[in-house]
């Protein structure tokens, strides 16, 4: 039996702060990659980051920290010119140009019930934010192209990049948002897909609800108030990997508030 419908007036509950990349749209494989090769194709360079070499270098959150990452890591110092990582930020903007013509194309769709749930926030009167690593045009471009020009205007803060100094595992993007917001972490909740997002939102004292891809799904959940392999529809039954959805079978604003009432 569900629970009775809650406003925003009579909840604690106030905003719902949204991750993007892996959360809101599977970007990362077919779109971030993609993008990060074909600057390299462009500059020349025999780089080229296969799936799962994508999948290692994920660990380190942030374009310009992962390409710093791979040199570091992955490559021969001795084949390197010197210079290299002064090349990062002028690679990382022709990747950014690369990746926002493809998010143009309306190559890269939103996950199941994302937008149906943005939508039913909206309706519900809870205030939105989004509080991610990419870079903002990026976040821009995947909103304007999946959800409409004005859907820029639905979120009060949408906190990127390089506005904060440490990115996600780092607290500060949410702690970010929280300030811009004049909320504190009891009145939100976070939506993640990734180990490095939730450490982020756990970090800023927020309840956080996970849904996985095919990237995160063996990463360390223990924190989150549900784990799920997508938000899903009414015809598009989430599966529970963890938590306790009070018999919903798709992410909803009801089921959100339950998970915010209980403790965890
Ligand atoms: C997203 C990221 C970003 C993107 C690339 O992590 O780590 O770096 O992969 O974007 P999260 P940029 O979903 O936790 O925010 O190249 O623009 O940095
Ligand atoms: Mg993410």
């Amino acid at each position: 039996m569900a629970a009775p419908f809650m406003t925003p007036k009579n909840s604690k509950l106030k905003a719902f702060i949204f991750d993007v990349d892996g959360t809101l749209s599977n970007t990362e494989r077919d779109g971030h990659r993609i993008a990060f090769n074909q600057a390299f194709e462009e500059y020349g360079m025999d780089w080229h980051w296969s799936v799962e070499t994508y999948g290692k270098l994920l660990a380190v959150t942030g374009g310009k920290e992962r390409m710093k990452f791979y040199v570091d890591n992955f490559l021969n110092k001795d084949n390197l010119p010197e210079d290299i990582k002064e090349k990062i930020p002028e690679l990382h903007a022709a990747k950014t140009r690369h990746y926002t013509k493809l998010l143009s194309t309306g190559a890269i769709p939103l996950r199941p019930g994302v937008e149906r749930l943005i939508q039913e926030a909206r309706q519900r009167g809870y205030r939105l934010a989004i509080a991610t690593t990419t870079t903002p045009e990026n976040v821009t471009a995947l909103l304007t192209h999946t959800l409409g020009v004005d859907s820029i205007n639905w979120f009060e803060v949408i906190a990127a990049g390089d506005v904060v100094p440490s990115k996600k595992p780092a607290p500060d993007i949410y702690q970010y948002v929280l300030d811009k917001m004049h909320l504190s972490a009891d009145e939100c909740i976070a939506f993640e897909d990734s180990e490095n997002g939730i450490k982020s939102s756990i970090g800023a004292n927020l309840k956080t609800i996970i849904t996985i891809n095919d990237y995160t799904e063996n990463h360390n959940f223990t924190d989150a108030c549900l784990v799920l392999d997508q938000m899903g529809e009414p015809e598009q039954p989430f599966s529970i990997i963890a938590g306790n959805t009070n018999s919903a079978t798709y992410l909803n604003c009801d089921l959100i508030e339950i998970l915010h009432q209980s403790s965890h």
